[in-house]
């Protein structure tokens, strides 16, 4: 799906700001029809963000079930005979969209867009009343999956099988946008690289609704046309190629124009060329081996919970950058496409994954001891519809973009289950047809060590989350860097990749102790030094992403103090002691 960009053809308006909110807390709204009125007593909250943090009310920060959105907009008069979509980065977890009283769009899945063409619902130069219904509940159908129970007081509970707050609301901007009624649907880019011969080729793909002739030119960042082509598959070869990478990542634009003369709808794309493989245990970008030095991330912040921020996010790409981090995991879920922009500019290479998270009905202090996790009425039929519908959301949305080198189609499933291999085994089939020029591969839970997981072969690369010296040999570094690296041994032996896409211990900032113990700064710091001593004697480690970049927030639970402490940086983006040691170990 495209994002919007605004062209000579093409105007969008975000539609950030105050909305009219209600917490439907009798679920009375549906019934009672609340998109079929202008609720003129409402309070207001902001869009983006979740509205969980910013009530004082806990009911209504722990609420399960519906709430609802409400704005006016005005459609511009010179918006006359065009086509108008309304369009949500982001409804968590599920969506439903009026315009007036007309239903336009219900769409499931918390952190992908859907649009829907509103051309008939809205009049030009008029406001119409756009009502939109935010869901929050997680069961064995949704993903991320979830439990609902009712408690004493009448109330739905909700629980959950991962490790951060279920956030919920608009968490990304709603549009308003106008294109011709002729116009481009959606486009898609493979590239590849003649590096001895200096040369680029951008294989492309143009979906197109109405008649007339296509054009297609690739503008170097001069604005330069490098190549150029006419009609909507073709190989563009670009000589002299600057090819993108993390040191150097260089964007080329491919303009594509579709329909006749001044009504031609124009879409512009970015476009960086390059290629990535796996080759034997090592992943190649544009021909050289690649080591990726980041983390397992989090959209999460005070106040705003998951809402995306361009504040945010520009401090945590200058604290990436300050670190020398390369690279980072989209966990658990995907992030807002501005963050996907922002890398393809800034050169981070992002392993981009499915909000496919907490599929392991047993896991920790989260699951039920013994629970079996794939099956009818657990993860089933139904919830395997709705990740593979996360899959092909996924790589639709983010198949362009260069700073993409690897799809995680999930995290920390019960891969030691034996009905794991069936219920993978399509989806990762689906995530290959869908893009077959990216590595696929999913973060391992310890559970599922080498000798029980039954998944691993389908995949490219192996990720596995450990977390010895924190969860196991708990204050205990020298047992947990002998089991850390007989364990990264054993996994060698698939001849992939490996990954160790998460390790680390909570430290709360401030906390000291010498000799180091748990929670302490101290302790995280040793714990990474020896981790990390641990990966350079593997060949076959090919890199690590520390849990976690920052702070976050979970459900409430006593071992969570104020949530999850394991960033290296604070909730708000200070450093904490162990920062230092990776800014000095991952620059030089
Ligand atoms: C892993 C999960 C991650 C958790 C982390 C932890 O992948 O989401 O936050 O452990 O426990 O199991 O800190």
């Amino acid at each position: 799906m495209l994002a919007p960009r605004d062209s000579r053809s093409r105007e969008s308006r975000r539609l950030d700001g105050l909305w009219r909110f209600r917490v439907d807390s009798a679920a009375e709204g549906s019934a009672a029809r609340w998109w079929a009125r202008r609720w003129d007593d409402a309070r207001e909250i902001a869009v983006p963000a979740s509205y969980n943090d910013l009530t004082t009310d806990p009911a209504e920060r722990e609420h399960v079930g519906d709430v609802w959105y409400q704005r006016d907009v005005q459609v511009p008069a010179s918006w006359a005979g065009r086509r108008i979509v309304l369009r949500c980065d982001a409804v968590t977890h599920r969506g439903t969209v009026w315009a007036g009283d007309v239903q336009v769009a219900d769409h499931a899945g918390g952190y992908t867009p859907f649009e829907a063409d509103v051309t008939q619902h809205v009049r030009c130069g008029e406001a119409f009343r756009l009502t939109v219904r935010v869901n929050n509940e997680l069961t064995m159908a949704t993903i991320p999956p979830g439990v609902i129970s009712i408690g004493a007081d009448g109330r739905q509970e909700q629980r959950y099988f991962h490790d951060f707050f279920n956030y919920s609301g608009l968490h990304r901007s709603v549009w308003l946008y106008a294109t011709p009624q002729t116009h481009i649907a959606d486009v898609s880019v493979t590239t590849d690289l003649d590096l001895p011969a200096g040369l680029g080729r951008v294989t492309y793909h143009v979906d197109v609704v109405g008649a007339g002739p296509t054009s297609i030119a690739l503008r170097d960042a001069t604005g330069a046309v490098v190549a150029d082509a006419m009609g909507c598959d073709g190989v563009l070869v670009v000589h002299g190629v600057r090819p993108w990478h993390g040191e150097d990542p260089y964007l080329y634009r491919l303009d594509v124009e579709h329909g006749e003369g001044a009504d031609a709808d124009q879409y512009p794309l970015p476009v960086g060329i390059r290629t990535v493989h796996v080759e034997g245990t090592r992943l190649l970008l544009n021909g050289q081996p690649v080591r990726l030095r980041g983390f397992g991330m989090h959209e999460d912040s005070a106040l705003r919970g998951k809402g995306h921020d361009d504040a945010r996010m520009v401090r945590d790409f200058a604290l990436l950058k300050w670190i020398g981090a390369n690279s980072f995991r989209t966990s658990h879920y995907p992030y807002a496409e501005e963050v996907l922009d922002y890398a393809d500019r800034q050169g981070l290479l992002v392993i981009d994954e499915t909000p496919a998270v907490g599929l392991h009905l047993s896991l920790g202090h989260m699951g039920d001891p013994g629970a079996q996790t794939f099956g009818a009425g657990r993860i089933g039929d139904q919830a395997q519809a709705a990740h593979l519908a996360a899959i092909r959301e996924l790589i639709g949305r983010d198949r362009n973009h260069p700073s993409v080198v690897a799809w995680s189609i999930a995290n920390e499933p019960d891969t030691a289950e034996p009905a794991a291999r069936d219920y993978f085994a399509p989806l990762v089939s689906a995530a290959r047809e869908l893009d077959p020029t990216r590595p696929v591969c999913f973060a391992n839970v310890a559970t599922a060590p080498p000798d029980l997981d039954v998944v691993t072969d389908l995949f490219d690369l192996v990720c596995v989350n450990r977390y010895y010296g924190w969860y196991v040999n708990t204050g205990d570094l020298a047992a947990a860097e002998r089991h850390l690296e007989s364990e990264l041994r054993a996994w060698a032996r698939h001849g992939k990749p490996i990954l160790v896409t998460e390790f680390g211990a909570d430290a709360m900032a401030g906390l000291h102790a010498l000799p180091p113990t748990v929670w302490s700064e101290e302790y995280q710091h040793a714990l990474i030094a020896m981790s990390l001593r641990v990966f350079a004697r593997v060949p076959e480690v090919i890199g690590e992403h520390v849990w976690n970049f920052a702070d976050f927030t979970t459900a409430q639970a006593v071992h969570r103090p104020g949530g999850n402490h394991k960033g290296v940086f604070t909730r708000d983006r200070q450093p904490k002691a162990v920062a230092w040691l990776l800014r000095e170990l991952w620059r030089s």
